[in-house]
């Protein structure tokens, strides 16, 4: 595996080996390695731009989404949009920047050592938290869009490769994304070892994923993402994510990770 490397947007405010440190805090707690963020190409490029990192604030800002609040309609509807967007993923971005804030201020001893253990989870907590939605808005196309459908190409050979068929891979990942106990994603996700696909989930915004994982496309399972027009019905919103799923998005990622 190849040895990680800090992507610009941790490199402002703290030095390399912190910004080392505080992605590899980030991305071991949301499951998702540097290696997603780190690598060279587009996907590091897009994903680097679409995290929002500000270098003249030392700040992430809170991306735009990529479509219209509505866009998805009649699949996620816009009001779910409106909250999910600018109050829960603004909330994980507000939060991240107010961890790592008082992370330098735990390294230069203005803030208490024994705020140690809450940053952390602060900081893997929200960080995760933001890279999540981040995947998940990027992950997702309206119908008129490119959204929907299933993947052709290099993506729906491995699909095929890896799990039988494409009907065998969307059946798993509805399970494994419904069956999370509580709040948290169902991911498909790319093992650089193997180099094949797998398919997992992962609890609250952190955890589940093993090392080296490159994720490619997320649903989001927590009730905020779902409850105004499923409620309960969480596999009816697993089956409906199907319809706007951006599988050229999936594909190119997809393609950066195999290198
Ligand atoms: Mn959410």
């Amino acid at each position: 595996m190849p040895a990680p490397t800090a992507p610009s947007t941790f490199g402002h405010t703290i030095d390399r080996r912190t910004a080392l440190t505080a992605l590899g805090a980030i991305t071991a707690g949301a499951g998702l390695t540097s290696a997603a963020l780190a690598q060279p190409g587009k996907r590091a490029d897009r994903i680097n731009k679409a995290l929002g990192w500000d270098p003249a604030s030392g700040t992430y800002t809170l991306p735009p989404l990529p479509y219209a609040y509505d866009a998805l309609e009649p699949h996620i509807d816009a009001q779910t949009m409106h909250i999910h967007h600018d109050k829960h993923h603004a909330g994980y971005v507000r939060k991240l920047n107010a961890a790592l804030k008082a992370l330098d201020g735990l390294r230069s001893g203005s803030v208490d050592a024994g705020q140690a253990d809450h940053l952390s989870h602060e900081l893997s907590f929200n960080g995760g938290g933001h890279i999540n939605h981040t995947l998940f808005w990027l992950g997702m196309a309206p119908p008129s869009n490119g959204g929907g459908g299933a993947p052709s190409g290099s993506l729906a050979h491995a699909i095929t490769r890896d799990f039988g068929s494409f009907d065998r891979f969307k059946s798993h990942f509805i399970m494994a994304s419904t069956s999370v106990k509580g709040s948290g994603w169902g991911w498909l996700c790319f093992e650089p070892v193997s180099r094949r696909l797998i398919v997992t989930h992962m609890h609250n915004q952190e955890g589940g994923l093993f090392a080296g994982l490159v994720p490619l496309l997320g649903v989001d399972v927590w009730e905020h993402a779902y409850y105004l027009r499923y409620q309960n019905r969480r596999s009816d919103y697993v089956n409906a994510f199907f319809n706007v799923i951006n599988w050229g998005h999936v594909q190119a990622m997809y393609e950066d990770a195999m290198g």
